[in-house]
């Protein structure tokens, strides 16, 4: 199957864990795009009573354009499910994410959900993270600092362009920073050092984060947890 299809199988499959009444968190990305449009259909086929909490402008524009009620995080008490998807995700579930420049709000979603699933293609699951560059939400003053530091720690830093050589801008007017560390042989210990750099938003490894990966393969989707 190409890798498109997988995504659609996966997003599909994700919402069997939807049930009525629930508020789930709605992730970023062309995976999550296929969980949407599924979702949008169960709510409407199934008569679900379902409150939407997004990642990022465009899940919001979408799922609104599908008639999927919407909250802001800070409207709701709890979030009961988030579905997402994921850059990598290693063998002991841990997972870069950010490679749609929405990791901060996606993170905030997650860490205020009950139960967290990643719905990923094959493609995404690997031995050991690192491989995909690793972002980093910068705010951008003293951002070129940042990355003159990274510069120095071996980590090939880039800031993240857009396609006319632009400084990609977050849904909180963040810079996003790429680090190609070819592999990260210490998620945690990265994480921490990241976190404490002044001007450091929020960094891309979601650790100890998800509950369940669904992964499309060519024979179906496969659920792990
Ligand atoms: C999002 O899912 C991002 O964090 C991640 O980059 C993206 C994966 O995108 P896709 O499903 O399009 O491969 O949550």
């Amino acid at each position: 199957m190409k890798q498109e299809e997988l995504k659609k199988l996966v997003g599909e499959k994700a919402v069997d864990w939807v049930h009525n009444d629930m508020i789930v968190g709605l992730g970023t990305g062309s995976t999550v795009k296929y969980m949407v449009t599924a979702l949008a259909q169960k709510i409407k086929t199934e008569h679900l009573e379902i409150t939407g909490v997004v990642t990022s402008a465009r899940t919001a524009e979408q799922a609104r354009s599908l008639g999927i009620r919407l909250k802001s995080v800070d409207e709701v008490d709890h979030i009961d499910l988030t579905i997402d998807g994921a850059d990598e995700v290693s063998a002991d579930y841990q997972g870069i994410k950010g490679g749609g420049a929405a990791l901060l709000f996606e993170k905030i979603v997650a860490t205020n959900s009950r139960k967290n699933i990643w719905i990923v293609d094959q493609s995404k699951l690997v031995k050991q993270l690192g491989a995909f560059p690793l972002p980093v939400e910068v705010i951008p003053y003293g951002s070129q600092q940042l990355l003159t530091r990274f510069a120095a720690k071996g980590f090939h830093p880039s800031f993240r362009l857009t396609s006319d050589g632009q400084k990609v801008k977050t849904d909180s007017d963040n810079f996003i920073i790429d680090l190609h560390l070819g592999e990260i042989t210490a998620p945690a210990e990265m994480a921490t050092y990241l976190k404490q750099q002044v001007g450091v938003v929020e960094q891309g490894l979601f650790l100890d984060t998800v509950n369940t990966v669904i992964a499309g393969f060519d024979d179906g989707p496969r659920v792990f947890e």
